[in-house]
């Protein structure tokens, strides 16, 4: 046992005072007719977990993950298999999302890299019988290494290309033999600085040429699940290819991705892109393309990627209504959060993932609180009714009619009046209601 005064993370309800006790994440509740565990399945990230240690840009790490091993060595990397076993057992996470890199160090030659990883996922596949955890998804780091300072699909490099379509192909190999659910694609240094050294058609159509082989790749090894976009508008890169839901979508489209592709909405990347996370997931949702969420949040004050648990219940009240509008997610909560670097020590990462897990069971509650009580499915109802009331309207609705047609309703109509009320303070003042109001 490695974390030893961490008891099993049970179930105490809202008055319990217990740290290491979920007040809200109830697991087997029955919520609109699911288990509260089957419309929340969370994962956990193996970098942020198993490998961040607070490291910044002012200063070196104040979290010890070394588990009393040789860095960089696969004594450590199994180290982290046992532990991050240990970490989700005890919350009663069911899932995992990793990156190659975070699974073993990378050595100078891929076929190094390749043999360890084949090793390490021996190992895992060996941790996870006998129990229920699988693999959520996973995906290659094309971001970290020096190689891809110029990107990895987006490289001007041919060799560097190379050396990506590698990583994706034995990342896949790896989330095949684990039966991960889903693959992602985060465009980390896919993007550019300035438009005077770039060619972005090039770059577009390389890193489409990139996912399409991967995908081909894929369906040929076995891989029956969905391939994600993780978009981000900034962060390495000033300006990102993948911005927002948006635009992936317009790219997967264009390059005949859509039917294999869909989109893992991480909330911090979509306040990064100026919008807010309920906007993305309807963006992804609406077009048949929300597929998964990693779960975190950033800070208003700061504009950069905090990466912090969930903590702010409107916002995951929000991002339940739309994933239940979706029908739920293929590719289920990846919690891409850390702890604040002076949240150093292994309590305070499992406080943090109880925080993260009753705050979505709180939005849950809340979305299902919000749907039985009617008001806003019925305002939203009645907002575009003068469509369906009007048999021009119904005539456009089905596509029927023309602009002329509608032109000389115009015109013979003369004036128009206001359209009524968008009742914004009426519509919140309920969200508050039905949330405190019991
Ligand atoms: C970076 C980020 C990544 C992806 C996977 O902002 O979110 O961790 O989730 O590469
Ligand atoms: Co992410």
């Amino acid at each position: 046992m490695i974390f030893k005064n961490i008891p099993e993370i049970k179930y105490e309800g809202a008055k319990s005072k217990n740290p290491l006790a979920f007040k809200f994440y109830d697991k087997d509740k029955v919520v609109l007719g699911k288990k509260m565990s089957e419309h929340l399945e969370f994962a956990m990230s193996w970098w942020h977990t198993l490998g961040a240690n607070g490291t910044d840009m002012f200063g070196v790490g104040t979290a010890d993950k070394s588990f009393g091993k040789e860095l960089n060595s696969m004594d450590l990397a199994k180290a982290k298999v046992d532990a991050g076993f240990e970490f989700m057992q005890k919350l009663g996470i069911k899932y995992f999302c990793f990156h190659d890199v975070d699974l073993v160090p990378e050595d100078k030659d891929i076929n190094v890299t390749n043999k360890r990883l084949d090793e390490i996922s021996d190992y895992i596949l060996e941790k996870m019988q006998g129990t229920d955890i699988k693999c959520l998804w996973g995906t290659a780091n094309m971001f970290s290494n020096p190689r891809f300072m110029n990107g990895a699909g987006s490289t001007n490099d041919f060799d560097v290309y190379t050396f990506a379509c590698a990583q994706v192909k034995k990342a896949l190999d790896i989330t095949v033999k684990l039966g991960g659910r889903g693959f992602v694609f985060w465009g980390g240094r896919e993007g550019y600085e300035t438009l005077l050294n770039t060619d972005v058609k090039f770059e577009l159509e390389n890193i489409a040429r990139l996912m399409t082989m991967a995908r081909d790749y894929g369906r040929k090894i076995g891989f029956k699940g969905d391939f994600y976009i993780e978009p981000k508008p900034k962060e390495p890169m000033k300006h990102q290819y993948d911005f927002d839901a948006a635009t992936a979508i317009g790219f997967l489209k264009a390059h005949n991705l859509d039917k294999d592709f869909k989109l893992n909405i991480e909330a911090n990347h979509a306040t990064l892109a100026g919008h807010t996370f309920e906007h993305d997931l309807r963006i992804a949702s609406i077009n048949g393309m929300l597929g998964s969420i990693d779960a975190n949040q950033g800070d208003y004050l700061l504009g950069w990627d905090t990466d912090e648990f969930p903590f702010d219940v409107y916002s995951a009240t929000y991002a339940m209504l739309e994933v239940l509008n979706n029908g739920g997610l293929t590719g289920g909560f990846n919690f891409d959060a850390k702890t604040r670097r002076p949240s150093n020590t292994w309590e305070d990462t499992f406080e943090a993932y109880i925080l993260g897990m009753d705050t979505f069971a709180l939005g849950l509650l809340n979305a299902e609180k919000i749907i039985n009580d009617g008001r806003l499915e019925e305002f939203l109802n009645n907002k575009y009714a003068s469509f369906k009331n009007n048999e021009l309207g119904k005539k456009l609705i089905n596509n029927e009619t023309t602009l002329e047609e509608l032109a000389s309703y115009a015109v013979n109509k003369k004036t128009c009046d206001l359209p009524h009320s968008g009742k914004q303070e009426y519509l919140e003042s309920i969200i508050n209601q039905v949330m405190f109001g019991n």
